[in-house]
């Protein structure tokens, strides 16, 4: 008999409700793998790294904090940010810096409609939502290059810039990923978004691979789109999108109008993928710390769990993963939702029916 599979698991909740769905998600993991007949099973350790962790030692994450995650089979992650640390200061301090250091340089956000959720588009008789969007997550406009006080003329006179940085290796990699992906769904297609008529470097630079790239794959259909035109597209035709590549700000945004549409923030996931796998991938809701509802037991779980699903994934029980997948839909079809969709279950009520679920 082979011996069950232990993956070793960094989870690092951070800040407000990223503690409540991490939480969440790894009872809902748990109880999966519980029920797999001993098939697999998570060790896990957990990181107490964030907002909190900075007030007392002045850093977001341990010193060897990269050092001691890069052995894990994967991180699990909750969100990052709260009140008292301005955003750049957390956000590059933990989130931004494990995607960088460990070249997670693909972030995969799936969006897609599920039963029981009544989304803006929705009560518009859209019938289809099914997408990924493939964020570059490793240069462009989060590339970290530029700088403040330029002018030398202090305060009133101050200058400050912010560059972009497109290479053709990061963009070729990014949209060769999204163009595999495309071939794995039922819909080949992917679609490229820049903004190439008015940033006329990176974004020109970006739009000739995707000609390049598009060129070797003859059996995908492709579109070049504005992101100002994409973001009506999103609204208005959504039906005619399957995979969305694009820069790590265009895709930030877009992928949070998309997951808005589907019916909340809170039911997105995502992977921060390093394909490669010499450094451990991440996965982790979309959405933010949202301090105004943290510690109240009122946080949307699904995201989270989801994103344990590509976590499942990516670890190669894609069985498991359709199991949680299952869970979820049986659950938001049951009418069991937090208010972020217009019921009044609470995360915990969620997480108890999602383990329900995975037990019948
Ligand atoms: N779980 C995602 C998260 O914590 N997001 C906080 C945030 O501000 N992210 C910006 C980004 O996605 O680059």
């Amino acid at each position: 008999m082979t011996p069950p599979r232990t993956f070793r698991i960094a989870a690092i909740p951070a800040d407000g409700v990223g503690r409540e769905v991490v939480a969440a998600g790894r009872a809902v993991l748990d109880a999966l793998a519980g029920d797999s007949g001993g098939a697999f099973a998570f060790d896990w350790e957990e990181f107490p790294w964030g907002c909190e962790y900075y007030a007392r030692t002045g850093t977001m994450m341990a010193d060897d904090g990269l050092e001691r995650l890069k052995d894990f089979d994967a991180i699990y992650f909750g969100a990052v940010g709260w009140p008292t640390v301005p955003d750049h200061i957390s956000l590059w301090g933990l989130r931004l810096r494990i995607c960088q250091s460990f070249d997670q340089w693909a972030n995969v956000r799936p969006v897609h409609f599920l039963p029981g959720v009544v989304s803006p588009l929705r009560k518009a008789d859209t019938t289809e939502l099914d997408w990924v969007v493939v964020r570059e997550n490793s240069e462009g406009e989060y590339a970290g290059l530029g700088g403040r006080n330029l002018s030398g003329r202090g305060p009133g006179g101050e200058v400050a810039v912010q560059s972009s940085l497109f290479t053709e290796v990061g963009c070729e990699r990014v949209i060769r990923f999204a163009f595999d992906l495309a071939r794995t769904r039922d819909r080949r297609k992917v679609s490229s978004v820049t903004k190439s008529n008015a940033q006329q470097y990176g974004m020109v630079l970006w739009d000739e691979v995707f000609r390049r790239v598009a060129a070797d794959h003859p059996d995908v259909e492709t579109e070049s789109v504005l992101v100002d035109a994409m973001s009506a597209k999103f609204v208005l035709r959504p039906e005619e999108l399957s995979v969305v590549v694009a820069s790590n700000l265009n895709a930030d945004i877009l992928s949070d109008l998309g997951s808005a549409l589907a019916g909340s923030l809170g039911l997105a996931a995502s992977a921060n993928l390093n394909p490669e796998r010499r450094f451990p991938s991440m996965f982790e809701p979309v959405h933010g710390s949202a301090p105004d509802i943290a510690g109240r037991g009122l946080a949307n779980p699904i995201g989270a769990v989801g994103s344990g699903a590509l976590m499942l994934e990516h670890l190669g029980l894609p069985d498991q993963a359709a199991r949680l997948h299952r869970a979820i839909e049986a659950t938001t079809a049951a009418g069991i939702l937090t208010g972020d969709l217009g019921g009044t279950a609470s995360t915990d009520d969620v997480t108890k029916a999602l383990i329900d679920a995975l037990a019948r």
